[in-house]
């Protein structure tokens, strides 16, 4: 069941801008991380991208942030890197308080149901997502935080 309310656009112009191109193309464009950030690595320009819908906690609306991806067996991992930044991404705060979410990767939306992984779980992810972005290891080093991942499932298969 598609998350209701109204749709409030970040108040980063960049990831409304992604959000924008990548829901416009079905996901044709701006799904790659060089798609607006014009990234110069070209080691990294090419990464996929999917986009993390979330409901707001507080203002109970409908949130978008493009994420990398990082998909295994149809499950997927959103990691709460924030560019480094020294505070977990809101985003974070609306998956804990309500773990519907949709998510769109390339051209297909679905519904999915997010859970924080931790333990032995969570070094299987973390790897995983490594390895389809290895910034998120200079990343860890670099805040205090212990940067969170969730794993998402579709809403049909949740456990
Ligand atoms: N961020 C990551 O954390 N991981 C990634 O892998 C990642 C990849 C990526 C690729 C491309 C790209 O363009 C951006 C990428 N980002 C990645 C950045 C990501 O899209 C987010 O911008 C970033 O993670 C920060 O998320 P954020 O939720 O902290 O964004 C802030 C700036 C924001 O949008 N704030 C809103 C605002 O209006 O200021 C509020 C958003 C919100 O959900 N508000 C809640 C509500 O109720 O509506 C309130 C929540 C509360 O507790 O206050």
């Amino acid at each position: 069941m598609p998350l209701e309310g109204e749709y409030e656009p970040s108040t980063m112009q960049l990831v409304r801008d992604q959000v924008e191109l990548y829901e416009s193309s079905a996901g044709s464009e701006g799904a790659t991380l060089g798609g607006l950030i014009g990234w110069d690595d070209a080691t990294r320009r090419d990464l996929p991208v999917v986009i993390l819908t979330t409901l707001g906690t507080k203002s109970g609306k409908i949130r978008k942030s493009p994420l990398m991806r990082v998909e295994h067996d149809g499950s997927y991992a959103v990691v709460a890197s924030a560019g480094g930044a020294p505070k977990h991404p809101v985003w974070y705060h609306n998956l804990v308080a309500d773990p519907r979410v949709e998510l769109q990767d390339g051209p297909v939306r679905q519904d999915m149901l997010a859970r924080e992984v931790t333990g032995d779980e969570k070094a299987v992810w973390w790897a995983r997502a490594v390895e389809a972005f290895p910034a998120y290891a200079e990343l860890q080093k670099k805040v205090d935080r212990e940067i969170p991942v969730f794993v998402l499932e579709p809403t049909a298969v949740a456990h």
